[in-house]
């Protein structure tokens, strides 16, 4: 397809670029920030990673994509360090094909040695769709990344098959709640009693909660309130080019 052929040139030709988005703590202060990939193709515009992504995945361009946006991700945060920037870690999303490659371990060790950063600055942003593929073959490699201190984060948590049984044997540290539950605060009150759950799920298992797609000051406050550790969203931060990312924080404590 087009697609493809523009994906295979993207990279050498210097279209995809990586964004940053804030997360906060319950202060308002700026503790860590997302990597997200963007295309900015010659020939189709801008395109979402949402379309280009399942293709990289059906193409196995993921695979260069994937370690470039690590590499970068890692020199990105590297950069801040050296601006003093106290940022605790950087998060980069990993899909499930780039995870079960074999040397994906090792592709992950480099970056960090390259950029001289310690496995706890980074937290690989996993999918319950990933995790339920093959748990033994993830169970092991999710294993030899806790080793080195890396952070693994399940994303859109709520969204998978809602199969817990993971959680008992694998070595995650965060829950990312799914945006849709947190979009629907407001007006749900299921959603605030589920939110409320998966808070109480991730610390009664010792694990950091993170409520993404915060997009108003009520939510705001509903997932302050809740407890959860970080909070992302375009209220406190949008996406964007890593010398445009607001250190101000959200100014309300
Ligand atoms: O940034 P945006 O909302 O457009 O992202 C859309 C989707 O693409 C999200 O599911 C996001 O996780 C995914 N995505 C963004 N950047 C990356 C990346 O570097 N690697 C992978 N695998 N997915 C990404
Ligand atoms: O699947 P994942 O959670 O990685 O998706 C990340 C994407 O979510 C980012 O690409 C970003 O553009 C998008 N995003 C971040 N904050 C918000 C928000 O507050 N509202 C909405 N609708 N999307 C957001
Ligand atoms: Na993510
Ligand atoms: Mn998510």
């Amino acid at each position: 397809s087009s697609m493809e052929l523009g994906l295979r040139g993207a990279l050498e030709g210097g279209e995809l670029r990586v964004v940053y988005q804030p997360l906060h703590d319950l202060s308002g202060q700026v503790r860590g920030a997302e990597a997200l990939l963007r295309w900015q193709s010659a020939a189709l515009g801008n395109v979402s990673p949402a379309t280009f992504i399942p293709v990289a995945e059906d193409t196995g361009l993921i695979i260069p994509i994937g370690t470039f946006v690590l590499n970068e991700a890692c020199r990105q945060l590297a950069a801040w360090r050296e601006d003093g920037r106290a940022l605790e870690r950087i998060s980069v999303n990993v899909s499930p094909a780039q995870f079960v490659q074999g040397d994906f371990v090792d592709v992950v060790r480099r970056a960090l040695q390259t950029w001289r950063l310690q496995g706890r600055d980074l937290e690989l942003e996993l999918t319950e769709r990933m995790i339920l593929r093959d748990v033994k073959g993830v169970a092991r490699k999710m294993a030899e990344l806790r080793a080195m201190g890396v952070r693994l984060s399940i994303d859109d948590f709520g969204t998978g098959n809602s199969a817990l049984n993971y959680l008992m044997t694998l070595p995650v540290t965060t829950l990312k709640v799914d945006r849709t539950f947190v979009q629907a605060l407001e007006d749900s009150p299921g959603a605030y009693r589920i939110v409320q759950a998966i808070v109480a799920l991730g610390h009664a298992l010792g694990l950091d909660v993170v409520a993404e797609g915060v997009e108003t000051p009520a939510q705001l406050l509903q997932v302050r309130d809740l407890g959860v550790e970080r909070t992302q969203g375009f209220l406190l931060g949008r996406p964007g080019p890593p010398e445009e990312l607001n250190w101000e924080g959200t100014g309300e404590g």
